[in-house]
């Protein structure tokens, strides 16, 4: 829906902004410029729709072309397929035209969210927030993030160090921490990222989370000792940092990075298309107003550049390659962009299973696992995929939770559950490379 609620916003300022005697349109113009007007959702609802035929699916293709819906899952209509689950936002004024076009259907359909600006509202608890601080059990601002990534590498500079790898389209930093103890010899080392995809907060949560965890456990983990003592983790918090300031500024629900695109109207590049990994031939799009746009060309972003030397510069050294999304609990490995299994397949899947086992032991979450073509959808340009085809063969997507009750939306309460049982995933993934090293 975000294009429509932008154009519908810039009418109504200019319309005020004629109508206004000249202070006031000072102050407006401030205003504005202090505080981008968000994106509001009142009354968009989530729907959910499980097309079990061909018709079905052809059903879903045609709503989506007659009404205009925000797909989450999955991220573009060409990867709509049978007994897929479809979660699609709708617009206030479209609810009543979708629910009459599904009840004609026949097809079931669930309503997974009633009022998105409510969700979005319910999500964070402005009232106990503060702005200096950060929280683990919270989600936190861009800048936030950087103030905690300052002061906890000076806190921990035995174990910690930090540096920038380059910087964002709208000119931020983007940081690497970097975990280990100082042995003053170079060492394996596991990548790790979050926040490509700038509305899946869990992401980045984690992130920081993690960051915690290895810290405050070293010494009394006999895991993460041995981790730290022999590996050096790479963990970049966010990548996307321009999206994810937009997703806290104006738009939630922003997925891309927020580069302006010469010759059209829309901005942003999906970053998870955006790698030199059969590009832009499958499960993306080259219009630049999708979801999944893939960028003008091969590492057309910033982010992905920096991220994308930082490994490069690196390749000797990491072993492993994890990215962080969200949602729909999986725990994916290459390939996405191709049918094709990897030659260390039964390796990877071995691994990817443990790590799932692993990680519902703690509360029962339930994950899904498997090459990403197969398990969610073929899709190229995407990081594992690329970091594999340099040689590091272990790479692996994780979708966090939840399965779609809030999405992208999940609240605050799950972060610490979330981030407990991934912990566990992440470990037994790290063990098994500590112990395989190659
Ligand atoms: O589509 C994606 O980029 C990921 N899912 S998400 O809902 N977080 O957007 C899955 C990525 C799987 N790997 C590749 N497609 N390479
Ligand atoms: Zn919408
Ligand atoms: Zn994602």
């Amino acid at each position: 829906m975000g294009q429509l609620h932008q154009i519908k916003g810039s009418v109504r300022s200019v319309f005020k902004v004629r109508t206004m005697k000249i202070l006031c349109l000072l102050g407006l113009v401030s205003a504005v410029l202090a505080s981008p007007v968000s994106q509001r959702f009142d009354g968009e609802k989530v729907f959910r729709l499980k097309p079990t035929t061909d018709q079905a699916v052809w059903f879903v293709k045609g709503l989506a072309s007659t009404i205009k819906v925000d797909l989450w899952r999955p991220d573009s209509i060409d990867q709509v397929v049978v007994n897929s689950d479809v979660d699609f936002c709708v617009g206030a004024q479209d609810v009543q035209k979708t629910q009459d076009l599904l009840e004609m259907s026949g097809l079931e359909y669930e309503v997974l969210i009633e009022d998105l600006q409510t969700m979005i509202e319910q999500q964070i608890d402005n009232k106990e927030r503060s702005v200096t601080s950060h929280s683990y059990v919270k989600y936190n601002d861009m800048e936030t993030i950087n103030a905690w990534i300052a002061r906890t590498v000076a806190r921990h500079s035995n174990l910690l160090s930090h540096s920038e790898i380059g910087t964002s389209y709208e000119g931020r930093p983007i940081y690497v921490i970097k975990i280990g103890k100082k042995t003053g010899q170079s060492k394996p080392a596991i990548f790790m990222d979050c926040g490509i995809h700038a509305r899946e907060w869990i992401s980045p949560a984690f992130c920081q989370w993690f960051v915690k965890e290895a810290v405050s456990t070293y010494g009394s983990d006999p895991i993460i000792t041995n981790l730290l003592d022999t590996m050096d983790f790479f963990v970049v918090p966010v990548i996307n940092v321009d999206g994810y300031s937009f997703t806290w500024s104006t738009n939630r629900m922003w997925r891309k990075t927020r580069s302006k695109i010469r010759g059209s109207k829309c901005r942003g590049v999906d970053p998870n298309r955006n790698w030199d990994a059969g590009w832009c031939t499958i499960g993306a799009s080259s219009n630049p107003c999708s979801e999944t746009y893939c960028g003008p060309r091969v590492e057309s972003e910033k982010e992905v550049q920096a991220v994308a030397n930082f490994i490069r510069h690196h390749k000797g050294s990491i072993k492993a390659y994890l990215t962080m999304h969200s949602y729909s609990q999986m725990c994916l490995f290459p390939y996405s962009y191709t049918y094709d299994l990897v030659p260390n397949h039964a390796e990877l899947n071995n691994l990817a299973k443990g790590a799932i086992r692993s990680l519902a032991s703690l509360y029962g979450t339930q994950y899904t696992y498997g090459p990403g073509a197969t398990t969610i959808y073929p899709a190229a340009g995407g990081s594992d995929d690329w970091a594999y085809d340099q040689g590091i063969k272990y790479s692996f997507t994780f979708e966090l939770r939840d399965t779609g009750r809030y999405g992208f939306l999940l609240p605050e309460s799950q972060i610490k559950p979330t981030c407990e049982e991934t912990m566990l995933a992440i470990k037994y993934v790290a063990d098994y490379v500590v112990n395989n090293l190659y």
